[in-house]
């Protein structure tokens, strides 16, 4: 039997933890994977342990290694270890995604594409990408896997105690964008233990539309007084717990840190006495039509509003801007609808002369760098439409498909690849029909395909074309009743183009606004429009207290709000922190324009050292480390960055060099506190008077009584004000 099959016919039991079995073989900060090469025969005991505790899937030893020898050795020994399913094991790549990081799109999907090749090359039956906190990086894994290889692809998340992702992304969503994306099943992971990921899991239950896996830590990690990194749920109550996710729809079971054979055992006891789970019930969730990293779009509160003022058309300010590729237009008007409460940004580089695959993607990303709403790609060529699906984050509206035989053939798969939903336009070989009948006849078309190409009709606006009432007045009145026809006759969502029923008119915004009401009231879920025209907003406003709605959706921006409040509002955990980052990199703009004796008081002396930071052995991330960077750079401090898997000496010789007061220690990896212990004992060694502050996930006050310990960004600012005095 298949995965695919196996996983259709009931609950399978994944493997857990590795680190546990491999720790006493690893040298401290030494990564698992390692092992692979210099001890197979340890990972491989491992993996019959688990092949003997009754697990289903073995997961390979390959959780972030970067290269397809390690990956290619992994495979192997799982399949040496006679695995029903062997599973090639993806981590994320420890880097900040692009804008918030150094990480382009392109270089992830390069680097997944590698292991992925390797994995398949080698036997794996399935892919398992895990621990992801960054859906962008997820959707380069994802397209990874699936345009190289035909493995089913698992993908599970790993959340904060907030319910959402590092990147600020939360449960319904991450699940919409990654069902979208076609993935087999999808899941949790990590960070949390199996009674704090409960309501998540249950969460998650709900709106999945495709198998849920569950594999949490065998609870919190507590840090003995011997150093040891400990998890405490025993495998019996691990196991009730992971029975009980199975009860409630979960179709994949297994464990992550801390777990072990035994816990895996006593899962499959468990599982094998279990009923046959039921199904699932769904509640009925808002469908997300689109979504940014960290924003979703629904048709449930009221009208959509699609900024149009992303197109050149009748623009000569934006048009000559991207003819010289200069993306500052862009951004301004992106933020400056987002600003007025549009919910969907258009986007369209729609000019006879210019590269529209290469600027299109360019303006995607110019709006994720400065928006957080989620993107409508509007052209009618195909390479374009695919350069910019590729680079967004999130999930898209493909604007727009048609009737015709060509457009369905070649659009649908697109959108279905990436993700989107489409909006369809009801013209075809034809051209725009005359009646309402008719174009609810190409609507139903449309519907088929799309359905026929694997995409829901949740997913479907049509579009009944809004014609011009100065040239063809008797049109008005037809696609209005179109709207009425395709939302009775065939349930599907609708959209208009409202601007366009006035070109050549007087008074043309009121005309619109007017239009607007009349499609409203003739069910109009999605109006494409200027958000910035105040007969619309006025209009989008009155209709809000007609029909009860009377609480506008869309909260503001991040943008031009001072850098205190995109904290606060951080911490409440109303904006996250792909917006945390952008308005922090903007603050340290500022204070290098500003004059050096205007911000005297606020800034750190130039004579004294900086703040040193470092990753410590074995700890490749430095995610964590670059956003206290980065916060510490916009309260004026001067920071050296010493890298990621950095040796206890050059940390000491750094001190050193500069003379420091202040060093700052990241360690992500539980494997790794062993050394950050280490390097704090030679750095007080070396310099008495350098305090040491120490942060990242597998760190705590309890790592030692030496250091501070900041549990995030803003408590590592505060810790340097008071290490350098400027308190208050
Ligand atoms: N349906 C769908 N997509 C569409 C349309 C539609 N995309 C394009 C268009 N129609 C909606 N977008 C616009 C963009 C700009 C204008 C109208 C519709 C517009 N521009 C002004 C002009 O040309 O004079 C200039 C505006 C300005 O300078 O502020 O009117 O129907 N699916």
């Amino acid at each position: 039997m298949d995965f695919l099959t196996a996983l259709k016919n009931g609950v399978l039991l994944a493997d857990g933890g590795m680190g546990t079995l491999l720790a006493a073989h690893l040298g401290p900060g030494e990564p698992p994977y390692l092992l692979n090469m210099t001890a197979p025969d340890v990972v491989l005991t491992a993996h019959k342990a688990y092949t003997a505790a009754g697990a289903d899937i073995i997961t390979a030893n390959t959780f972030t290694a970067a290269n397809d020898e390690l990956v290619r050795a992994g495979v192997a020994l799982v399949k040496q270890a006679e695995a029903r399913f062997t599973a090639l094991d993806l981590g994320p790549t420890g880097y900040l995604m692009e804008p918030m990081g150094e990480l382009s799109f392109e270089a992830a999907y390069e680097h997944f594409t590698k292991l992925a090749l390797a994995g398949a090359d080698s036997g794996a039956d399935l892919v398992l990408i895990e621990t992801m906190s960054d859906l962008y990086e997820c959707k380069a894994a994802i397209l990874a896997i699936k345009e190289n290889t035909s493995l089913p692809v698992i993908c599970t998340l790993s959340l904060q105690e907030n319910g959402r992702t590092l990147t600020g992304c939360n449960i319904k969503t991450a699940a919409a964008i990654l069902e979208s994306l076609g993935v087999d099943a999808l899941g949790l992971n990590c960070s949390l233990g199996p009674a704090q990921l409960r309501p998540f899991v249950l969460e998650l239950l709900e709106t999945a539309n495709v198998p849920v896996a569950v594999q949490p830590n065998a609870g919190l990690p507590r840090v003995t007084d011997g150093g040891d990194t400990v998890y405490d749920v025993s495998p019996e109550a691990f196991s009730e717990y992971a029975a009980g996710f199975a009860r409630a729809g979960a179709r994949i079971v297994g464990g992550c840190c801390g777990t072990t054979p035994a816990h895996i055992a006593g899962m499959r006891k468990l599982l094998d006495e279990a009923a046959k789970p039921p199904l699932t019930v769904k509640k009925e969730c808002p469908h997300i039509i689109a979504a940014s990293g960290t924003r979703a779009a629904s048709l449930s509160g009221g009208p959509l509003l699609i900024g149009e003022r992303l197109n050149p058309t009748g623009r000569k300010r934006l048009r000559q801007a991207l003819r010289e590729g200069d993306m500052e237009e862009v951004r301004r008007e992106a933020l400056a609808q987002q600003e007025a409460g549009c919910h969907i940004l258009d986007v369209n580089a729609g000019l006879p002369d210019i590269d529209e695959p290469a600027v299109l993607a360019q303006m995607v990303r110019a709006v994720q760098s400065v928006s957080n709403l989620p993107v409508q790609i509007d052209s009618t060529d195909l390479k374009a439409l695919e350069a910019a699906l590729r680079v967004v984050n999130g999930k898209a509206v493909v604007n727009s498909v048609n009737g015709k035989r060509e457009s369905l053939d070649s659009v649908l798969p697109l959108a279905k690849k990436y993700g989107a939903a489409v909006i369809g336009l009801t013209l075809d070989e034809n051209g725009i029909p005359g009646t309402a009948e008719q174009r609810l006849a190409i609507a139903r078309r449309i519907r088929g395909a799309a359905v026929s190409h694997g995409i829901p009709e949740k997913d479907l606006l049509i579009d009944c074309l809004t014609l011009t009432v100065a040239a063809q007045p008797d049109q008005v009145p037809e696609t209005l009743r179109a709207v009425r026809l395709v939302k009775e006759e065939l349930g599907l969502a609708t959209v208009l183009g409202v601007s366009n029923v006035s070109y050549g008119m007087p008074e043309r915004e009121n005309l619109g606004a007017a239009f607007l009401i009349a499609a409203l009231a003739s069910g109009l879920d999605a109006a494409i429009l200027n958000p910035l025209s105040e007969p619309f907003a006025g209009t989008i406003r009155s209709w809000r207290v007609l029909s009860g709605r009377p609480e506008a959706s869309a909260a503001a921006g991040t943008e031009d709000k001072p850098l205190q409040w995109v904290i606060e509002q951080y911490d409440k955990g109303t904006v996250f922190l792909p917006e945390l980052l952008l308005a922090a990199r903007k603050e340290i703009e500022r204070l290098k324009l500003a004059a050096p004796s205007q911000d005297a008081e606020t800034r750190q002396d130039a004579a004294s050292p900086p703040i040193l930071l470092a990753s410590v052995q074995g700890d490749i991330h430095d995610i964590g480390k670059s956003i206290v960077q980065a916060m510490l750079e916009c309260h004026g401090f001067n920071v050296v960055d010493l890298g990621k898997d950095v040796p206890s000496g050059r940390v000491v010789e750094a001190v050193r060099e500069y003379g420091a007061k202040l060093v700052g220690l990241s360690a992500l990896m539980t494997t790794t506190v062993g050394n950050m212990r280490r390097t704090i004992i030679d750095v007080l060694a070396a310099a008495p008077d350098c305090a040491v502050m120490i942060g990242g996930a597998a760190a705590d006050a309890s790592v030692s009584d030496a250091a501070y310990y900041g549990r995030d960004a803003m408590e590592a600012v505060a810790i340097a004000r008071r290490v350098y005095g400027r308190e208050g």
